[in-house]
């Protein structure tokens, strides 16, 4: 990392190459997750996702939407999955065309845990969560916008099912032709349910001390990185968000905690949100480089980030990486606009989620 300050003008800074564990990368912009909810039948990914990849396969890294591990861990309509056979084919479309146009691309599993209703799980079952806590929450299904569905706790011995189910689905995505894998532990999800003393209720192995919390995130990286590779596995994490109704007595301790645990096991890169999702960057105060301290692989910021803030962050080596969500949703071609300084394309929030190619690939790059 540069030890001199670029002028924010410059954002040459992020246009140089780095090694994030095994791939060597060829700049700093990276596309964040979005969710779509444009998977067809069977929740398996299409020519149209390709596309959609295809068109933003400049990024230095994209990482694809979050995906479901299992049946059980679906929480929204038409999301994509990574457990079945034809899910893996048409994830496998996607890869190649990314990597036809020379773009590096990482799957995000994804398990939502209690963010579910009944209308999505196998059977018709309750959700799982660590303890039997309703969010107070929305998701989406056929007959539109719902409360989430009351969820039932795991039992201690049902939690190396869940642990392998990630692995099963890190190898999936191997095949599928994924350059590498994140971890979803972010955004109240199930791992960030059981990270979280509000909504992690346990009194086993599992619950209580910050030690038995963080354990669940880390024997599934664990479990992944013994799959696929440590230097092809991510995590995703958000200290201080709300979403899914999460929240912490300490968010400071328990993630200077998670993110030490990781340390150990040489990840590729850790991906922090900061701030609330999508929304306020700074709701309490938290020592980011304190969290990052412990952590040799690459660090990746994301939440509201505009270039001089991307150039700053990259030039001031608080960052390796800048993840842009809405920006890329909206302009393919983000990485040449950055260099450029070039304007960008408004992002039309009626077609964020479902629906076809409308406001999906029909984003204008630049020329
Ligand atoms: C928006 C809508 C549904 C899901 C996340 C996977 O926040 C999501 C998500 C975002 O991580």
């Amino acid at each position: 990392m540069s030890s001199s300050h670029a002028s924010p003008s410059d954002a040459e800074v992020l246009f140089q190459p780095i090694q994030v564990g095994d791939l060597r990368l060829p700049n700093r912009v990276a596309m964040a997750p979005l969710t779509r909810n444009r998977a067809s039948a069977g929740n398996v990914p299409t020519e149209l996702n390709a596309t959609y990849y295809a068109q933003r396969a400049s990024a230095g890294l994209i990482i694809a939407e979050a995906t479901q591990i299992s049946p059980e861990g679906q929480g929204y309509i038409a999301t994509p999955g990574i457990h079945s056979p034809e899910q893996i084919a048409g994830w496998k479309k996607v890869t190649e065309a990314v990597h036809a146009k020379g773009g590096h691309i990482v799957l995000q599993l994804w398990h939502v845990g209690r963010i579910s209703h009944v209308s999505l799980q196998p059977n018709g079952q309750a959700p799982v969560a660590p303890s039997a806590i309703r969010a107070d929450a929305k998701t989406f299904i056929a007959e539109g916008f719902v409360d989430v569905s009351a969820p039932r706790a795991l039992a201690l011995d049902e939690i190396p099912r869940i642990i392998d189910t990630y692995r099963q689905a890190a190898a999936n995505a191997r095949e599928a032709g994924f350059d590498a894998v994140e971890v979803h532990g972010a955004n109240g999800y199930l791992i960030d349910q059981f990270l979280r003393d509000r909504s992690n209720h346990r009194t086993d192995a599992y619950g209580g001390s910050i030690e038995n919390r963080t354990r669940l995130l880390f024997e599934v990286c664990e479990a992944v990185a013994r799959e696929v590779g440590p230097g092809r596995t991510g995590v995703r994490l958000s200290p201080l968000t709300p979403a899914g109704d999460i929240a912490d007595s300490d968010p400071q301790a328990l993630f200077n905690r998670a993110v030490e645990r990781l340390a150990a096991l040489g990840l590729a890169y850790i991906h922090v949100i900061e701030g609330e999702t999508g929304g306020n960057r700074q709701p309490q105060p938290f020592d980011y480089a304190a969290m990052r301290k412990p952590f040799r692989g690459a660090w990746i910021v994301n939440n509201g980030y505009d270039r001089d803030m991307a150039i700053d962050a990259v030039a001031s080596g608080k960052a390796d990486l800048v993840a842009f969500g809405v920006p890329f949703l909206a302009n393919p071609d983000l990485p040449r606009r950055l260099r450029e300084n070039a304007p960008l394309n408004v992002p039309d929030q009626k077609t964020f989620y479902g629906g076809g190619a409308e406001g999906y690939t029909d984003y204008p790059a630049l020329d």
